[in-house]
């Protein structure tokens, strides 16, 4: 579970990337797919350009989502309950892929916010990006 400190040096960084929602969330995705192509075929059509408008627009829908759990620390899978339902009954998302997408927004936010992103802020930040992968996942059969 998240301590106190946790949920101290979420709320400390997470601004910064919920300031910037389209170009962080989009810059996340863009590596995702660039790592993990595998991770494309959920999104039949798209362009994956580095610039591309549809990455930024989804991009921005994930990281304010990420905002909206940051603001329900003590209740993550109540915060996420309707997406959560999507991404188990309607995309299923090999639960894998949320592995991957945690690990590129944590390389995002150390490039954007190298003196922000110290080490303890890392661990919290990972705690909290795997505990919203639990809540999405955790409907799955
Ligand atoms: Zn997801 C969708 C979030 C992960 C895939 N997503 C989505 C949305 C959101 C999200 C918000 C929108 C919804 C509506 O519209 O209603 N995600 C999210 C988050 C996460 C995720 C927060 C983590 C962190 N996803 C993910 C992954 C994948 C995905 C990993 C794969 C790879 N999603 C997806 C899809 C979709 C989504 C496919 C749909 C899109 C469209 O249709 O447009």
């Amino acid at each position: 579970a998240l301590t106190a400190d946790d949920k101290a040096h979420i709320q400390a960084i997470w601004p910064c990337v919920a300031a910037h929602p389209a170009e962080l969330g989009g810059e996340a995705l863009h590596r995702m797919f660039v790592c993990h192509p595998k991770t494309k075929t959920y999104f039949p059509g798209f362009d994956f350009h580095k610039d591309s408008a549809q990455i930024k627009a989804h991009g921005k829908k994930v990281v304010n989502a990420l905002t909206e759990a940051s603001h329900h620390l003590d209740n993550i899978p109540g915060a996420l309950s309707k997406l959560s339902d999507l991404h188990a009954y309607d995309l299923r998302v090999d639960p894998g892929n949320f592995d991957h997408l945690r690990h590129h927004i944590l390389v995002t936010m150390g490039c954007h916010f190298p003196d922000k992103l110290d080490c303890c802020t890392h661990q919290s930040m990972d705690k909290f990006l795997a505990a919203v992968g639990n809540a999405l996942t955790s409907k799955y059969r």
